[in-house]
């Protein structure tokens, strides 16, 4: 599930920490080979006549030679990655050794070399990843989030979000200062989730304690589902009524797809293996009437739940959208649900706009999520139509439904 997502985000952390760590190390390796110099030039002005004349002391040339030497290796660590990067640090710190060999006095600067490699050296998280005080500019990320964005509206995620999630990282990230690679890895995956999060971060509803007032009440929670032809809402309410089931709730279903050949058949057969009531009329029946029979049937008998399900409409077929309203006018559903297909992705994002301009949505449930590699219709439905994901469908079996938290999702693009 949302593997591509995931990948991308992923991607992201690893690029951004080696872009910021890679160029840092470069002037920190650099540096490091000045200061050899500088310590040998200070320390050492008997050894060498003239700067620029020949060393008179072999070593002292063999020196030079490794130090260029050195500073030829962290540039190509830089270019290598990390596996030679020890070895190089630590020739680096050998040659360091010996040019205090050479002249007796070991200077500030370089005993400042030898904890810093020592420190290197200690760090898991690789022998470059110490980096002096370095603070993250746009120039370091501007590119790498660019390329975050472009793949994010690839991947299906709405343009506004897939934005937002940018801005909010480079807000985040511009101007942080880090000490090592694992800082701009943390952050960057931190900024990420407080993004993605904020993204996801819509007002949900607990089904269940709306279940629960309306068994107090006495009268039943009406639930109606809506969406294009195939999305699953009939399949979700089989899914539906089985959760409701495990937790003591009872339904009752109203056949109210009475346009589609073989749709009532389907909804009796799930209906039949569940041992739940299902309420039908004939094919080409009022879709309003069986609504409003399954409702006087739950009120009749105590039960707690009414769960409506409807033909599969496009949001451009007037006639249809208008019976929609209908059982709307007729039954006042307390939930209307917009049943999406996760595959289909800016599609059922913009058929969600739509449904919820004719009736008004107060939750989503994103089916064939199992089937969903690439996420970008569960990151960006909610957000932009302003209304929670309640559940998201992950497979064909009953039980094969899940309640959708932020959280979880978060964890699962981000890890
Ligand atoms: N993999 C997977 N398949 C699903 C899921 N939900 C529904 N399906 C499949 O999607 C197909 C269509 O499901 P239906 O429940 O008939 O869809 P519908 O929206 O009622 O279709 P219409 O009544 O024609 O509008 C079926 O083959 C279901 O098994 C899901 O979460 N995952
Ligand atoms: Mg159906």
């Amino acid at each position: 599930m949302f593997e591509s997502l995931k990948k991308k985000f992923t991607g992201t952390i690893g690029k951004i920490s080696d872009k910021v760590t890679a160029e840092e190390e470069l002037e920190a390796a650099s540096e490091e080979t000045e200061v050899v110099k500088s310590t040998e030039k200070s320390e050492s002005p008997k050894s060498v006549e003239k700067p620029d004349t020949k060393p008179v002391d072999d070593r002292s040339s063999e020196t030079e030679s490794k130090v260029e030497d050195g500073k030829k290796s962290g540039m190509l660590g830089f270019l290598r990655g990390k596996p030679n990067e020890t070895d190089e640090i630590k020739d680096e710190k050998s040659i360091v050794k010996e040019s205090s060999e050479l002249e007796t006095p070991i200077s500030d600067e370089t005993e400042l070399i030898e904890s810093e490699t020592s420190e290197k050296s200690d760090d898991k998280s690789g022998i470059f990843s110490f980096v002096r005080n370095k603070t993250i500019s746009e120039k370091d990320i501007d590119d790498i989030l660019f390329e975050l964005e472009l793949a994010l509206l690839e991947g299906d995620v709405a343009m506004d979000v897939a934005e937002k999630i940018i801005n909010s990282v480079k807000d985040d990230l511009i101007g942080r200062k880090i000490r090592r690679r694992s800082d701009v890895t943390d952050f960057t995956r931190d900024a990420l989730k407080k993004a993605i999060s904020n993204i996801l971060d819509i007002e949900s509803k607990d089904v269940i304690s709306l279940a629960e007032n309306a068994k107090k009440s006495g009268e039943p929670l009406k639930i109606m589902f809506v969406g294009i032809n195939g999305t699953g809402k009939t399949t979700t309410i089989a899914k539906i009524s089985t959760y409701f089931l495990e937790k003591g709730y009872t339904p009752v279903i109203a056949a109210s797809d009475t346009f589609r050949a073989g749709a009532i058949e389907q909804l009796t057969h799930h209906a039949d293996k569940l041992g739940v009531k299902i309420i039908k009329h004939k094919k080409g029946a009022d879709p309003a009437a069986v609504a409003f029979d399954a409702v006087e049937h739950a009120k009749a008998k105590g039960k707690e739940l009414v769960l409506v399900d409807t033909a599969g409409r496009m949001q451009t077929n007037i006639n249809l959208m208008d019976e929609m309203k209908k059982i709307k006018r007729v039954i006042h559903p307390d939930l209307i649900i917009y049943v999406g297909d996760a595959l289909t992705g800016n599609d059922s994002v913009e058929q969600a706009q739509k449904f919820n301009e004719a009736v008004g949505i107060d939750g989503i449930i994103l089916t064939k999520a199992d089937a969903d590699a690439k996420g970008g219709a569960a990151l960006s439905i909610g957000y932009v139509i302003q209304k929670p994901i309640l559940f998201l469908g992950v497979g064909q079996s009953y039980s094969d439904i899940i309640e959708f938290k932020p959280e979880w999702m978060v964890e699962q693009i981000i890890g």
